[in-house]
């Protein structure tokens, strides 16, 4: 039988994990699902993490350290950069602005939206700080009467459970599966010891410090060094590859055990998250099809012209077509400079500069998606977000991007940095991480898309654009 490609596989454990999740809560396996799956689900996630740190570090240098000799680093090297800076705002504010419109993680019950909030306070003790919005619910007992009053509760347990009494039982239910010791083998971090918020953001700004000092030394001196992160790059990759080769099973265990974990034997919850996670994957995808049916195109229109609207996705296709299987801009690269040089007309000076770059650094559909997760996260918790943390998420998911390695899932492990820049659990990348791999493939076109967008732009604005013109030129984006 044909090797079936590894995202067909992703997708069938995760309706082996829906099935399941089903089953479990119907015929009350749940206590056997924690216990016994989850836990491998835990240990995926810590593997992914456990890779991000190096792989962030080694992602940037190299992309910084091969952006060539240091005097291209001027005026097209800060033009380039800084059109890429532009798109990639522009993409994260469009994303919190889908999010706090649409409101995915409010369509869920209110009832799931109080338990997960009690989950996330237990959470946040156990770190010892209060909860980021300066709520303490638990430590109100008018909280109950309030849920009751929002949600017209008949439930008798929330109406007579104390705060106390809700505290206890959580922490009785925490990571107490008997395969813990198992999950401990496997570190989340990678410097264990400076394990902090901020970690992913000093790694960032370390790798591009090292980056930039690394172009400035002489060649002969920086070539062992450049080398060697190059061949370190190959072998994070290839743990990102084995890791996600087990992503079938780890997508089952993780579903299963996350549907489990918040929604017990109550068939109705896991309704709830589905319907849930269905109104995120929603929220995301429009928002990455604005960016490739009318963002781009708007940009294109703006400051290219010649070029028509169906004659850009026409040389784009077998770029974006690759994008979406691959979900990697990395293996897409090679596609996306034939692409953008014989299709578009873009010189080769100019896009063996920025298309690189662009594939490391450039990732708009990666930080408009980690925008939409994390105030769908906080949103399906029962937190919301205050304008500053929202600017946060701006700050952390453009830098998350920006370190996020043009591999499959890099997105996911990156917004790990972002959840935790707003104080919000890093372990809730389990709860949207059955769909991630899907929503992978079109941010990828995203991507891929935004990086040849900067390119043609880039290009004419150097006087080194060929583009042949269509026959048909009422189809051209300049209609005058
Ligand atoms: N798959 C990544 C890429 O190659 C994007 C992501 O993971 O968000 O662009």
């Amino acid at each position: 039988m044909k090797k079936l490609a590894l995202h067909w596989k992703i997708i069938i454990g995760l309706v082996l994990g829906i099935i399941w999740a089903l089953l479990s809560s119907k015929l009350g396996w749940s206590e056997f699902t924690i216990d016994w799956i989850a836990p491998f689900g835990t240990i995926f996630i810590n593997l992914l993490k456990l890779i991000a740190v190096p792989l962030v570090l080694v992602s940037i240098i190299t992309g910084v350290a091969n952006i060539g000799d240091p005097s291209s680093l001027g005026r097209m090297g800060g033009k380039t950069l800084l059109a890429y800076l532009l798109t990639t705002l522009f993409a994260v504010g469009l994303g919190l602005l889908m999010v706090n419109t649409i409101k995915p993680g409010k369509l869920i019950d209110e009832q799931s939206r109080i338990d997960n909030r009690i989950s996330y306070e237990i959470w946040a003790s156990s770190e010892g700080h209060p909860p980021k919005d300066g709520i303490n619910y638990l430590q109100d007992p008018a909280f109950f009467e309030r849920a009751q009053k929002i949600t017209d509760l008949s439930k008798g347990d929330l109406k007579d459970a104390s705060v106390a009494e809700k505290m206890e039982t959580a922490e009785k239910t925490k990571e107490t599966s008997p395969l813990q010791p198992l999950v401990d083998i496997v570190p989340e971090n990678f410097f264990n010891s400076l394990s902090n918020n901020g970690l992913m953001l000093q790694i960032i700004f370390f790798g591009i410090f090292f980056g930039v000092c690394l172009l400035l030394i002489p060649n002969e001196k920086s070539k062992p060094v450049t080398d060697f992160m190059d061949s370190a790059m190959e072998v994070f990759l290839k743990m990102v590859d084995l890791v996600m080769q087990a992503a079938p099973f780890f997508v089952f265990a993780l579903l299963a055990g996350v549907v489990s974990k918040m929604a017990g034997d109550n068939i109705g919850k896991v309704y709830e998250i589905f319907k849930g996670l269905s109104w995120y994957s929603l929220t995301v995808f429009l928002g990455l099809m604005l960016m490739i049916f009318v963002i781009y195109p708007l940009l294109m229109k703006l400051f290219v012209k010649i070029i028509p609207y169906k004659g850009f996705f026409k040389a784009m296709a077998p770029a974006q077509t690759l994008a979406f299987s691959t979900s990697s801009s990395a293996a897409t690269l090679p596609v996306t400079m034939e692409c953008v040089e014989e299709n578009l007309g873009v010189n080769k000076k100019i896009t063996s500069f920025v298309l690189p770059i662009g594939a490391t650094v450039n990732m708009d559909g990666t930080c408009l998606y980690q925008a939409v997760a994390v105030v769908f996260l906080a949103q399906l918790h029962m937190i919301d977000l205050t304008m500053g943390q929202q600017l946060t998420i701006v700050l952390t998911a453009t830098l998350a991007s920006i370190g996020s390695a043009a591999v499959p899932s890099a997105g996911l492990v990156m917004l790990i940095i972002v959840l935790e820049s707003v104080g919000l659990n890093p372990a809730w990348i389990a709860i949207i991480f059955p769909v991630d791999r899907i929503l992978d493939m079109f941010r990828t076109v995203v991507n891929v898309t935004g990086d040849a967008t900067v390119c043609t732009i880039i290009a004419k604005g150097e006087g080194m654009l060929n583009y042949k013109p269509q026959e048909n030129p009422s189809e051209t984006f300049d209609l005058e």
